[in-house]
C-alpha cells in the first residue's frame, strides 16, 4: 500500500485543500484517515479553515467566468483526458478505495470503471447539449430553448462511493460549463485527494483556470457553508436521508436548487416463475455488496410463499460460501463496514431484530481474531420477518437482508412500496404479465425498476436516483445534466411588425 500511496501522491500528512493543481495550506484541525481493513493510519489531513473556503469559492468564481467561455466540446476534451488518466491510475485508484473504504477490490476497481464510463458519456454529452425548437404562435418568430451553465456547483459525497458518485456529478456539471466544489465524506478524504492529484494534472497540462475543479475537506460545518452560500446556485448531495433533509432546508431557504441522492430501501420481489440461478446470484451480490453499504443495496426480499423454503434454503447455503476478510484479497466476496460508528448502527440493529419479533435465518455478529482486528467485519445475516417490521422500515446501511412471504403479485408490490424510501426495486419473473404490472404505473414506485438483476450495479447511461425520502433527484446518464443547467427560453421577432401573443391589440 505504501507504493500506492506514493505513486498516487499521498504523504504523511497532506492539505485537504485545493483549487486544482495548487493545495493550500491550512490553520485548522489534522484529522486521520483509518483503514477499516487492518485499522491502521493510512495519513493525515489537514481540514479547510473558513479562510480556505472563502479563498476556494473566489478561485472558482473567477474561473467560472473563463470556463463558460469555453466550448463545450473543448471541455469535453479535457474530461477525456482525465478518462485517460482514470484508466492508466485504475488499479491504484481501485486499491486505495478498497483499502480506506473496505469494499472488495472488485468493486473498488469497478467503482474507477464507473468514474471512467461517466468521462466517456460526458465527453459525448459535450457536444449534445441541446434545446427544443417550438412553433411560435405569431408570425415572423421563431421560439426556441437553450442552455445555460449554472456557476459553482457544491458536491457533497458519501463514503460508499468515495470518488464514483463526485465524478457522475463532476463531468456533467464541468461539460456543461459550470465550476465544482467536491466536499467528500471525512471517512474518505484520501481517495479524494487521490483524485484531485490525477485531475490536476490534467488541468495543468491544458491551462485549465485554476478553480474550475475545487476540493475541500471537513465535517459537517463545512456542508453547512456550502448550504447556504448564495454563491452556490446548485448543491448536488449524497448520503443519508437525515443529512439530505438539512442541506435541503438550508438550500430552499436561499431558494437555491438542490440534486439529492439519498436512502434506499431496496426490495427484490421473487417470483414462482423465477429463474432462481439467476434471482440468487443478483439477490446475494446486491445485498452482501460493499457489505450492504450501497444506497441501493438489497434490504427486502419479497418471496412468493409456494417457492418460499426452497428459495430460503438455497440462499442460507449461498451465505454459508461467503468468504468475508481482507478486501484486497480478490479471494474473499465481503469486506469490511466503514467503521466503528457503522459497526454499532449494525449491533443496534441486530438487537432491534430481536425484540421486533425478526427470526434470524443466517445469524449475524462481528468477527473476531487477529484477521478482523479492526473490528469492522460483520456477518452478512439474514431474518425471516412478518412483513415491514418498524426496523425493516428503517435504511440500515449494513448487510442484513430481511425476506418475507407474499400471496399475490399485488401484496408483493404492496410490500415493496410501503416503506419510506424509494431508490432501486427488481423482480425475479419470467412472467410478463406481472413483469409489466411490476414495471407499470400500478407497479413500483421507485426511480429504477428492474427485471431479472438485483437492484445494485445500476449502469451509468441511465438517470439514477429515487422518489419519496430517496429525495427525487437524477444523476449520471439520460438528460440527468439538465439539473446542471439553467433553461432559457428564446423568442425572436424577424419580421416588420410587432404582433402581440394571445392576440392582443395594443395601439399607441
Ligand atoms: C450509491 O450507493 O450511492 O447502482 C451509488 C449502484 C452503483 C452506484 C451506487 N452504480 O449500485
Amino acid at each position: 500500500m505504501k507504493t500506492i500511496l506514493s505513486q498516487l501522491n499521498i504523504k504523511a500528512q497532506n492539505s485537504g485543500t485545493s483549487t486544482g493543481s495548487n493545495w493550500l495550506a491550512s490553520n485548522a484541525n489534522l484529522f486521520a484517515s483509518y483503514s477499516p481493513v487492518d485499522g491502521k493510519l493510512i495519513a493525515d489531513v489537514k481540514e479547510s479553515s473558513l479562510e480556505n473556503y472563502e479563498e476556494v469559492i473566489k478561485k472558482s468564481q473567477e474561473a467560472y467566468d473563463v470556463w463558460k467561455f469555453w466550448p463545450a466540446p473543448k471541455r469535453g476534451e479535457i474530461v477525456k483526458q482525465i478518462g485517460q488518466e482514470l484508466t492508466a491510475h485504475k488499479s491504484m485508484l481501485g486499491k486505495l478505495i478498497a483499502y480506506e473504504m473496505g469494499k472488495s477490490l472488485q468493486e473498488g476497481y469497478g467503482e474507477v470503471q464507473e468514474m471512467i464510463d461517466i468521462c466517456d458519456f460526458a465527453v459525448g454529452l459535450s457536444r449534445q447539449l441541446h434545446g427544443l425548437t417550438m412553433h411560435s404562435e405569431r408570425p415572423e418568430h421563431r421560439m426556441y430553448e437553450q442552455w445555460h451553465p449554472l456557476g459553482i456547483v457544491g458536491i457533497i459525497s458519501s463514503f460508499n462511493f468515495p470518488a464514483a458518485v463526485w465524478s457522475w456529478n463532476t463531468m456533467l456539471a464541468w461539460v456543461c460549463g459550470n465550476v465544482c466544489v467536491w466536499k467528500p465524506s471525512e471517512k474518505t478524504p484520501l481517495t479524494a485527494i487521490a483524485c484531485q492529484k490525477i485531475i490536476g494534472n490534467v488541468f495543468a497540462a491544458n491551462e485549465v483556470p485554476e478553480g474550475v475543479s475545487c476540493l475541500i475537506t471537513g465535517g459537517r460545518e463545512l456542508g453547512e457553508c456550502l448550504s447556504k452560500d448564495t454563491r452556490v446556485p446548485l448543491i448536488s448531495a449524497t448520503g443519508s436521508t437525515r443529512m439530505g433533509k438539512e442541506v435541503a432546508v438550508k438550500v430552499a431557504g436561499r431558494l437555491g436548487k438542490t440534486l439529492l441522492e439519498l436512502g434506499g430501501n431496496n426490495a427484490v420481489i421473487v417470483s414462482k416463475d423465477a429463474d432462481l440461478d439467476i434471482a440468487i446470484t443478483g439477490v446475494v451480490f446486491g445485498a452482501v455488496g460493499t457489505a450492504g453499504q450501497r444506497c441501493t443495496s438489497v434490504r427486502r426480499l419479497i418471496i412468493h410463499e409456494s417457492i418460499y423454503e426452497k428459495f430460503t434454503s438455497r440462499l442460507i447455503s449461498a451465505y454459508a460460501h461467503l468468504k468475508i476478510g481482507d478486501p484486497l484479497l480478490e479471494s474473499n466476496h465481503v469486506g469490511t463496514l466503514i467503521d466503528q460508528d457503522a459497526v454499532k448502527n449494525y449491533c443496534n440493529a441486530l438487537e432491534a431484530i430481536e425484540q421486533q419479533g425478526g427470526k434470524f435465518l443466517v445469524k449475524g455478529g462481528v468477527l473476531e481474531g487477529k484477521a478482523y482486528q479492526s473490528g469492522c467485519y460483520v456477518k452478512p445475516c439474514i431474518v425471516a420477518v412478518s412483513g415491514n417490521l418498524p426496523i425493516v422500515m428503517h435504511e440500515t446501511f449494513a448487510p442484513i437482508l430481511y425476506v418475507m412471504k407474499y400471496k399475490t403479485i399485488q401484496d408483493a408490490i404492496s410490500l415493496q412500496n410501503a416503506v419510506p424510501q424509494g431508490l432501486s426495486s427488481a423482480i425475479m419473473s419470467l412472467n410478463l404479465r406481472e413483469v409489466e404490472l411490476f414495471l407499470s404505473s400500478k407497479g413500483s414506485d421507485c426511480g429504477i425498476a428492474n427485471v431479472n438483476i438485483g437492484t445494485s450495479g445500476a449502469e451509468i447511461g441511465g438517470a439514477f436516483g429515487g422518489e419519496k425520502e430517496t429525495g427525487g433527484g437524477r444523476e449520471s446518464g439520460s438528460d440527468a445534466w439538465k439539473a446542471y443547467m439553467r433553461r432559457q427560453t428564446c423568442t425572436i421577432n424577424y419580421g416588420e411588425k410587432l404582433p402581440l401573443a394571445q392576440g392582443i391589440n395594443f395601439n399607441i
